[in-house]
């Protein structure tokens, strides 16, 4: 039998009714919400370090603009999230230890290495599409403080997505060089986007009860189907192929099949053993250790302001 708060809140759950940081609310909706939350800002701030790679070899003025803002966009992304999942009573640096000890998890995309700039252009195309596919649903998720940053993050990530494809465009109207160069960043990243998604339905331990609190609108498996039925049109206009020989039409299901994911695969990268997971994880530490001096002296400065303040008060 339900406690009446925790009935109260199913109730509001049930009718839509955000709920908010001084609401009652069961201690597993709120872990869910910090573990998932905390996840999502980690994954925005490595993130960034893939793409950072190419700012300084971006081909033009114009795409090193463009990158340089959709770079600077995924650390606001990383502070927006941070700042809603302390609502939840965890502090910044506790999620910064468990990043860099390893405890928790960022999205296994982040750890595959971005080799070409037709990377830059797949990478917009296909993670944040992947991302934004994710995510929109996101924007009504029933935690007030998530739903309401991850409608500012579905904004900008629409600008990232329709970036990367007009990359893409370009080059797939440039030499037979740059045509190859597309379809390997293609080849490379199609699978690891799909991986995004999270383990299949009858794999992923969290989707039935974040399907009750309605954290998650939709499971693993349909955003999967809806990302690839998508893809698989814009790739066309690409002149390109997906990398999936058992890709098909399916016109009784209304969706494309597509062929097996490699999850021996995922769950390797997921456990910290992918191509650039240690790579990532020591620019994460290093940044944090280098910043030191900024934490000491901004602490010591509000020291300082307080005790004038103090002061000025007697
Ligand atoms: N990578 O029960 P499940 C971006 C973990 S960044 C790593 O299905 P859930 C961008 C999962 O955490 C976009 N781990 O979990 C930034 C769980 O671990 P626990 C990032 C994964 O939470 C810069 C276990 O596997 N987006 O856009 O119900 C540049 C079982 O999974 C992954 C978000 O974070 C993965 N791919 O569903 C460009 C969106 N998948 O229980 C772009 C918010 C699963 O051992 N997050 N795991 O701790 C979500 O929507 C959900 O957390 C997920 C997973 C769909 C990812």
């Amino acid at each position: 039998m339900l406690s009446h708060e925790a009935q109260h809140f199913q109730e509001k759950i049930d009718r839509e009714i955000k709920i908010e940081p001084k609401d009652w609310m069961p201690e597993k909706y709120r872990q869910t919400l910090i573990r998932q939350i905390s996840q999502h800002a980690h994954s925005e701030i490595i993130g960034m370090l893939p793409e950072g790679n190419w700012i300084t070899r971006a081909p033009s003025l114009k795409r090193k603009a463009i990158l340089l803002a959709k770079v600077q966009d995924e650390a606001g992304h990383g502070l927006y999230l941070y700042a809603a999942a302390e609502t939840l009573g965890i502090s910044r640096d506790e999620m910064y230890h468990q990043l860099h000890t390893g405890k928790a998890k960022y999205s296994s995309i982040f750890n595959y290495p971005t080799l070409t700039w037709a990377d830059m252009g797949v990478v917009g195309w296909l993670v944040d599409g992947a991302a934004i596919m994710n995510q929109v649903p996101l924007c009504r998720t029933s935690y007030g403080p998530y739903a309401r940053a991850m409608v500012r993050i579905c904004k900008e990530e629409s600008f990232h997505q329709r970036q990367g494809f007009d990359s893409l465009l370009v080059l797939s109207k440039g030499t037979p060089g740059q045509r190859r160069m597309l379809q390997d960043a293609i080849n490379r990243w199609w699978w690891p986007s799909l991986m995004m998604f999270g383990p299949t339905d009858d794999a992923s331990p969290n989707t039935v009860q974040s399907m009750q609190w309605k954290i998650k609108r939709f499971t693993n498996d349909e955003l999967r189907q809806k990302f690839v039925d998508v893809c698989a049109e814009q790739v066309k206009l690409l002149g390109c192929t997906l990398p999936d020989p058992d890709l098909k039409w399916n016109a009784e299901r209304g969706h494309y099949d597509f062929g097996a994911i490699n999850w021996q695969e995922f769950w390797n990268v997921v456990s910290g053993n992918g191509p650039c997971n240690k790579e990532r994880l020591e620019a994460r530490r290093k940044a944090w250790d280098n910043g030191a001096w900024v934490r000491e002296a901004a602490s010591a400065y509000a020291a300082k302001q307080q005790a004038k303040q103090a002061v000025a008060a007697a």
